[in-house]
Order: structure tokens, then C-alpha cells, then sequence
């Protein structure tokens, strides 16, 4: 039986800065497992539908842009509460409005470059899961993939 599970995406910030060891690291420790893990770099159409819900807001071009700019860790993460608690351990959306001690908190300044994406609820995590039937998602198929056994 599956716990919890998030979506979790170093975004190409954190891949180049060489972030990938100490974030994996970070969930590794608090007690959460890797369950899939994949590099890739995100096409526009597959960063715009990750963005889906900000289409229209001034920032999304560049948002999009962002994240198809080059290579990202797009992992899925399981274990208790990992969703909340997730978001806990990367911080608010504004670097500089994040604690010390979390992702954000520690490593960035710009909101544009928060090297790291969390799921905010279990239901866009299911939402994603079902992009699955008319795009390309990279998530849905490494979950189906990676819990059909042990990794
Ligand atoms: P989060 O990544 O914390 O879930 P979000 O879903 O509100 O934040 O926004 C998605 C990303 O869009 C965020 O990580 C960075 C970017 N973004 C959000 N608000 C922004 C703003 N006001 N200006 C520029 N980029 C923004
Ligand atoms: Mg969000």
C-alpha cells in the first residue's frame, strides 16, 4: 500500500547551482523515499501545462520560459503527509519571505528563480495524474512505471 506521495521538480536554477544532492538529501533525512526520479528538459508545452493554473498572469511567458530552459530533476517523493509537509521543508513562494533553514529559505533571493516546485494539495497531484490521458506528463508515467516495483 502507497503512502502519500508529491510531486517534487528541481527547477533548472537548482540544477545548475548544483542543488540536485543537497535537496534529495534534505527529503532523504526527514524520512521521506525516492520513488522516481527522471532528467529532463521540459518543452514549452510541457511547462505551460505544469503552469496551467497561472496561465494569464503576467509572469507565466517568463515562467514557462523559466522552466524549459534546461534540465530539471522531476522526482516523486513518498511517505506521511509528504505533501504538506513538503511545502513546509521548501518555503513560500518569495525566497525572502521564507524561513532559514528551508530550501528557499537558504538558497535563493528571486521569486523567478525558487529553484524548487512542490505539489500544494493532493488533488493537483490527481490532477496531474489524469493530464496523463491527453499530453505528454512526465509525472503520471514515472509513477505507473516506478510503482509497478521496487527501485
Ligand atoms: P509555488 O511555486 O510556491 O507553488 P505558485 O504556484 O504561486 O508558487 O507560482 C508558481 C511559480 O510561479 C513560482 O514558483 C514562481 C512563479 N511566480 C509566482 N508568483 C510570481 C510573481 N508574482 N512574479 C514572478 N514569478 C512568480
Ligand atoms: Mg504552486
Amino acid at each position: 500500500e502507497r503512502e502519500e506521495l508529491s510531486f517534487i521538480m528541481i527547477k533548472p536554477d537548482g540544477v545548475q547551482r548544483g542543488l540536485i544532492s543537497d535537496i534529495i538529501a534534505r527529503f532523504e533525512r526527514k524520512g521521506y523515499k525516492l520513488v522516481g526520479i527522471k532528467v529532463l528538459v521540459p518543452t514549452q508545452a510541457l511547462a505551460a501545462k505544469h503552469y496551467a493554473e497561472h496561465d494569464g498572469k503576467p509572469f507565466f511567458p517568463k515562467l514557462v520560459n523559466f522552466l524549459s530552459s534546461g534540465p530539471v530533476v522531476a522526482m516523486v517523493w513518498e511517505g506521511k503527509s509528504v505533501v504538506k509537509y513538503g511545502r513546509t521543508m521548501i518555503g513560500a513562494t518569495n525566497p525572502l519571505a521564507s524561513s532559514p533553514g528551508t530550501i528557499r529559505g537558504d538558497y535563493g533571493i528571486d521569486t523567478g528563480r525558487n529553484i524548487i516546485h512542490g505539489s500544494d494539495s493532493v488533488e493537483a497531484l490527481a490532477a496531474k495524474h489524469y493530464a496523463e490521458h491527453d499530453g505528454k506528463p512526465f509525472f503520471p508515467k514515472l509513477v505507473n512505471f516506478l510503482s509497478s516495483g521496487p527501485v
